[in-house]
């Protein structure tokens, strides 16, 4: 039985991932910092009804020797670092905790791997964030960055090491480089569940507004469930390397609006408020990608449309607020 180690379990994407791997017969080994709410944590795993299926170890990303003792305890043959400090905005609050977990901390796990597991397979989180102020109007694997926060720039610290660690001692080391994908268990900071979750409590009569910030922002949203099956592809193949992973398809966050409201029969216009609080120091106006390098080595393409994940999550959230509420 093939065993995998994933930081960031308790995320969105290490929720699904873990799903994935146990239906493929991994033994999962998933990473826990220590938390005061360990009762808690677990809560994305339960909801996929997974959490008793995953082993759950101790370890943090920025505490380099919790991570050599995870390699040598468990010997995967995969490691996929999910773990990050995710959410932009808080990025310029905290741009060094930022760099320490989601740029240093991507360094430790590459150390870890590189002195207790050399023959891992070893999956980086990039992101499309690293494109920040776009060169190119649809981005690739050979687009150049400009990153645009705190994030984005811990982002490609992780990147670049993760292709030095691959040039310099042959590690089989791979970069996915994933636009903004979503779902029911997307974290509710982030601006697609925060509407979902705004619409739903909006409908059951619990709030009448919804405030949000730049709503001319565009992005290329895919779904999670689709996204993780391309990192576990990457793994699979004879030689590591970076992968652009997208839909081809951007939206603004007022059509995602139009979108989820409609889909409950309201109109956005009568419950969006913009607050310019909400709006970040630096923004990224539009992503696009170009996805051709996966599609054709990896045979990876997406299969939820942007209506059908809105519908997903709009009907999740309301499911949610009615146990609530006991309605
Ligand atoms: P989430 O924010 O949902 O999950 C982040 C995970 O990182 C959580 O499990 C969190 O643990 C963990 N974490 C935070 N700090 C540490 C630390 N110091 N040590 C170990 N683990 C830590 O993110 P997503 O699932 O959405 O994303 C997964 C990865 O992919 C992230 O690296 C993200 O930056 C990247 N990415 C995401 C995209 C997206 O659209 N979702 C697109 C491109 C890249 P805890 O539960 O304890 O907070
Ligand atoms: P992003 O996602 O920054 O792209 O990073 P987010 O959903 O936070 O923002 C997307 C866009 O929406 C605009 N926006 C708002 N965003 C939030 N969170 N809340 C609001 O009220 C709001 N109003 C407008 C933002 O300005 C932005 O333009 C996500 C994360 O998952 C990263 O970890 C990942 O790397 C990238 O996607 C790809």
């Amino acid at each position: 039985m093939p065993t995998c180690l994933i930081t960031g379990v308790t995320g969105q994407d290490g929720a699904y991932l873990a799903q994935l791997m146990l239906e493929k017969g991994y033994r999962v080994i998933g990473m826990l910092r220590r938390s005061a709410s360990a009762d808690v944590v677990g809560e994305r795993l339960r909801w996929l009804g997974i959490l008793n299926d995953v082993e759950l170890v101790d370890g943090d990303l920025i505490d380099l020797s919790s991570l050599i003792r995870l390699l040598q305890a468990w010997q995967p043959d995969e490691v996929y670092n999910l773990g990050a400090q995710s959410f932009v905005a808080a990025a310029w609050n905290q741009p060094l905790l930022t760099g320490q977990v989601t740029g240093i901390g991507a360094a430790n796990l590459l150390e870890a791997v590189r002195i207790a597991r050399p023959n891992a397979r070893f999956y980086q989180a990039s992101s499309s964030e690293m494109f920040g102020r776009i060169q190119e109007p649809r981005q690739s694997e050979t687009t150049p960055f400009y990153p645009r926060s705190p994030y984005a720039v811990a982002k490609l610290y992780a990147h670049w090491m993760t292709v030095n660690y691959r040039e310099s001692f042959g590690m089989h080391a791979s970069s996915g480089i994933l636009f903004n994908h979503e779902s029911p268990l997307r974290g509710i900071e982030f601006v697609t569940r925060k509407i979902t979750d705004g619409v739903a409590r909006i409908k059951l009569g619990v709030a009448r507004e919804l405030p949000l910030g730049n709503l001319d922002a565009r992005r290329d949203w895919g779904h999670a469930r689709d996204y993780v099956r391309a990192m576990w592809l990457m793994l699979q193949q004879d030689t590591p390397g970076d992968y652009v992973i997208a839909t081809g398809r951007n939206s603004s966050i007022r059509d995602f609006c139009r979108l989820a409201f409609g889909y409950s029969g309201l109109n956005f216009e009568d419950h969006v408020v913009t607050r310019s609080d909400l709006i970040r120091p630096a923004e990224v106006d539009v992503l696009l990608g170009d996805a051709s390098k996966a599609e054709q080595k990896l045979s990876w393409q997406p299969t939820v449309t942007l209506e059908d994940m809105v519908a997903e999550m709009v009907e999740a959230d309301l499911a949610r607020h009615r146990a609530r509420l006991k309605l």
